[in-house]
């Protein structure tokens, strides 16, 4: 089998992965990224390039087309809408998760060819507040470390980055450095409790968005205990004064947290030189999200806690290539390649260099915008590309509505069903990971290389060639005429070097005579290079800025609700949600809920409760945890209504939206929230795919086939009918066992001596081992023995998983814990837990901490 070296699709810390065709995956231990690590999503990579659920050609309302058709038809919409209402009729919504060529053909033909600058991207859900924090505060959007620093620093600060679960090798790395360097601090910002914590030294648990609060208490202290850089001060930073009267002028306390949390912080922050702080959507994701951005970067101008090894501020980027799509500019509000869509020479450059008919003249339409002027009526034609915005933009069920309002939609997806695509009158089905060749920039601006090691299923062809094949029919064959993806990336570094002489940070000379398809990950300006290590910024007078920023007031709702990310989900799970492994981890979308309102609102474990705001409601399992504050709810972001009856919490949350980024305020929803109360729960395990009506339903992939997590008020008249319904499993001898006095019911379904579904129905929370009854799919067990909820052999069940890697579930961890295995490494040596991609180490740590917590007790 050949090797190939390639890029991992998914989070920002872009490892290199080693793959073969048959979907073997190693990590790549020349990566400068992970040095042959990968975390739990990375490793089960080969479970999800199956052609199941794939789009496989063309669709044109539904209908299978050519892809003549399809092209003509997309092109032709764009022309008549820009012919007829302006280039500011139409728009692309386009993503971090394309690849750099495609990401750079997008931007051209929208800014150059069309003229107007609606194109924007999830990018703006993501990094937005850290690109116009930066700005603000350098002169230009640049990360300035390397991950190097992350292993050399004395005190690592996070905040508002869940990093176990989110950069898990990232996460690994600072482990492992703290391992060899054990005087190495951890401090984790975050309102929540989260597998990160684990490895914190302290949890400052803040109230949501009092970062601010927080940082500017911090600045104050560094000017009252004289920590200021004074010479680096005067020689490179403006605005010291005005920064910290405001920062004197704040209440740290409204941070929420207590005076001694603070000072403990503040003496640490001021007396440790080598200080990374890692932020990442805690940060971003607020209405006051840049602002937060440059309370954080002050303190670290402030100190010269920058450019230098082991310190400085570090964004960790979300998507394997956001980084690379502020590279190119695909963003409403940028040009192309860190220049300036306000200034007129640059403009004019990019248009030289693009010889193009026209060039952008103003800013486009960010994204909520964007999907408020498709409510409007003002777009009449949007293409979107590689992302998924009727679940993960705010206002969910508003953004369908509006989506719906646009005359002609199209989609580019490498995925048939998707609560977008449900959405569009074409479908053009792209090519995946490793079906496809490119570029990807990670959180350390380093460029690696995505190879190809699988075919082209059926009729997908690659972005950049599916955009170059409509910018051709538009009538600009000329300037979109690339054969390969080496020739748009050779056009990328060619603009680079052609706009050299205006002053910026992006420098890919490094790349100029590379061999694209020999090439290394290469970081630019140079390898291991840090910004500003010079002290010389992007402003005009080459020093950097530090901003005056307020705390916001504190929000006064009954709930906050904060959202995010499971460690083996990735997003709305059009990829992950195909690997049983990875489903296995979490498998039911749910709400923490802390105890005390658990108790106040009469919800007990299992229970459900509705969520629900001005904007639309949801229904989820409540998950009862001191690891959420009183007052605040968690909820991730991954489920759609593919596998949810209600649908997305992006139905409940607020369109809210940073004044300089345009990012929405994803974390702090203002929501209420109540026990549902259903007639009955039920939980089915089925061979095929289930399509419940029910009000509640959470579906999700099991090895063997499906399960569904149910409830309903409507009791019906005939449990066979119903289950049959609900499985869609109409053949086979159906059992069943009821025991009126409790009101629970079981149900089976067989066939040819094999269980094809089972049914288990009760009026409170269905207890059951979940893993047995999914086990039990398939098999030969006699129906009797399988409603008895077990597999009939003596084998234990292993309880929910933990390790993805092997499967290894909670039971059998907790009888290796009391059968003497009492630290991680030794139940990785009994079970093999954690002993692959090590994302699970934290829970493992968890779980040895409450296994030995009753024998504490005695
Ligand atoms: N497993 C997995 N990994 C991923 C992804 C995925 O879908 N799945 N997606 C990738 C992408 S695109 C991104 S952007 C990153 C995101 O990576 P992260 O930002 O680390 O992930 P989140 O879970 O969105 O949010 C991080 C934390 O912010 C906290 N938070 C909420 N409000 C506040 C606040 O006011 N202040 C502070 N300080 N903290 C707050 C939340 O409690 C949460 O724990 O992950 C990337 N990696
Ligand atoms: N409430 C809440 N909402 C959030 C967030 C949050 O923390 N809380 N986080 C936000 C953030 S940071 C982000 S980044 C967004 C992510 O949200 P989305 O970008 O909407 O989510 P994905 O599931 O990653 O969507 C990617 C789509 O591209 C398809 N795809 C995969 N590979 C390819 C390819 O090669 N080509 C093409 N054309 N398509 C492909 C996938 O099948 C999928 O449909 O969500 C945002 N929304
Ligand atoms: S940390 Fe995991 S998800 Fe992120 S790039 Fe590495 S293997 Fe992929
Ligand atoms: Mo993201």
């Amino acid at each position: 089998m050949t090797l190939t070296r390639t890029t991992c699709p998914y989070c920002g810390v872009g490892c290199g992965v080693l793959a073969e065709a048959d979907g073997t995956i190693k990590g790549d231990p020349d990566h400068p990224a992970n040095l042959g690590r990968l975390c739990s999503k990375g490793a089960a990579l080969g479970e999800t390039i199956d052609l199941a659920g794939r789009l496989l050609r063309p669709k044109v309302m539904g209908q299978d087309a050519d892809w003549e058709t399809a092209l003509d038809l997309v092109a032709s919409k764009f022309s008549k809408a820009i012919a007829e209402h302006g280039p500011d009729s139409v728009a692309f919504y386009a993503s971090g998760q394309l690849l750099i060529e495609d990401y750079y053909v997008a931007n051209k033909l929208m800014k150059g060819f069309i003229g107007a600058a609606n194109i924007d991207t999830n990018s703006r859900l993501c990094m937005a507040s850290s690109v116009a924090g930066h700005k603000r505060a350098f002169g230009t959007d640049t990360v300035p470390g390397t991950y190097e620093d992350l292993e050399q620093a004395d005190l690592i600060v996070l905040v508002g980055s869940n990093l176990a679960w989110c950069h898990p090798v990232l996460f690994q790395r600072i482990a492992a450095a703290k391992e060899a360097r054990p005087h190495m601090r951890i401090v984790n910002i975050d309102p929540r409790r989260t597998a990160t914590t684990d490895l914190a030294d302290a949890h400052l648990q803040i109230s949501p968005d009092g970062d601010v609060a927080l940082f500017n208490g911090l600045l104050a202290h560094l000017a009252d205990a004289q920590k200021l850089n004074a010479s680096y001060l005067a020689d490179h930073v403006n605005g010291m004064d005005a920064a910290i009267d405001v920062a004197r002028q704040t209440d740290s306390a409204q941070s929420g947290l207590s005076a001694q949390e603070r000072n403990a912080f503040f003496d640490l922050w001021a007396n440790t030189d080598k200080v990374v702080t890692i932020y990442s959507q805690g940060v971003n994701q607020s209405a006051g999200g840049t602002d937060k951005v440059n309370a954080i970067l002050n303190c670290h101008l402030a100190t010269g806690r920058i450019g230098k090894p082991g310190m400085g501020p570090f964004s960790v980027t979300g998507q394997p290539n956001a980084m690379g799509g502020r590279e190119v500019g695909g963003l409403a509000n940028m040009l192309a390649n860190h220049l300036e869509l306000a200034n007129a020479d640059h403009r004019q450059a990019v248009q030289d260099f693009w010889r193009s008919p026209t060039i952008c003249t103003a800013e486009g339409l960010k994204a909520v915008d964007l999907f408020e002027a498709c409510a409007d009526g003002k777009i009449k034609a949007l293409w979107v590309m590689s992302t998924n915005p009727a679940v993960s933009l705010p206002d969910a069920d508003g953004v369908a509505t509006a989506i719906a309002n646009v005359p002609f939609v199209v989609t580019s997806d490498i995925m048939e069903k998707t609560d977008t695509n449900d959405l569009a009158h074409v479908l053009l089905p792209a090519t995946g990971w490793g079906e496809k060749d490119g570029t990807v920039t990670n959180s350390e601006r380093r460029i690696s290389r995505q190879r190809a090691f699988l075919p082209a299923p059926a009729l997908a062809r690659p972005d950049w060639q599916i955009i170059s094949d409509v910018a051709g029919r538009m009538g600009f064959a000329n300037a979109f005429s690339y054969q390969t993806p080496a020739d748009i990336f050779a056009e990328y570094i060619a603009l680079d070097a052609a706009v050299s002489h205006f002053p910026r940070d992006l420098d890919l000379s490094i790349f100029a005579d590379a061999d694209y398809a020999a090439l290394i990950p290469t970081q630019w300006p140079r390898n291991g290079q840090r910004f500003f290590a010079n002290g010389q910024f992007y402003h005009p007078d080459g020093k950097a800025r530090m901003i005056p920023v307020k705390a916001p007031a504190r929000a006064k709702s009954r709930f906050v609700l904060n959202t995010g990310r499971n460690r083996d989900q990735w997003h709305t799970m059009t990829r992950t949600g195909k690997s049983a492994r990875l489903g296995a981890h979490l498998a039911e979308p749910y709400v923490e809920v802390n105890p005390a309102d658990a108790a106040a609102m009469d919800v007990s474990p299992g229970a459900l409760v509705k969520i629900e705001s001005i904007y639309g409601q949801t229904i989820l399992r409540a998950l009862i945890t001191p690891r959420i504050a009183k007052g605040q709810l968690f909820a991730p972001m991954h489920w759609t209504r593919q596998r949810t009856s209600k649908g997305t919490i992006n139905s409940v949350v607020a369109p809210a939206t940073d004044p300089f980024s345009g990012q929405p305020a994803l974390k702090s929803g203002a929501v209420s929230a109540a026990v549902y109360r259903p007639k009955w729960y039920g939980f089915l395990a089925s061979l095929s795919q289930p399509t419940p009506q029910t009000p509640y339903v959470a579906i999700a992939k099991t090895q063997a086939g499906w399960q569904a997590e149910l409830a309903s008020r409507k009791i019906p008249s005939d449990w066979e009918t119903e289950m049959r319904t609900l499985s869609g499993l109409w053949d086979g001898d159906f059992a069943i066992q009821a025991d009126p006095s409790a009101g629970t019911v079981r149900m089976a379904v067989s066939r040819a001596g094999l269980i094809t579904g089972l049914f288990f129905v009760s009026p409170s929370p269905v207890v059951l081992s979940r893993t047995t009854v999914v086990g039990l799919i398939g098999t030969s067990t006699p129906p009797l023995v399988a409603l008895a909820g077990h597999n009939g052999s003596d084998q234990p069940d292993a309880g929910a998983t933990v390790c993805a890697c092997f499967n290894v579930g909670r039971n059998t961890l907790l009888l290796a814990a009391a059968n003497g295995a009492h630290s991680v490494a030794a139940l990785g040596e009994v079970t093999c837990a954690g002993t692959n991609c090590g994302s699970c180490k934290p829970e493992l740590k968890t779980l040895l901490a409450e296994a030995a917590l009753p024998m504490a007790a005695e």
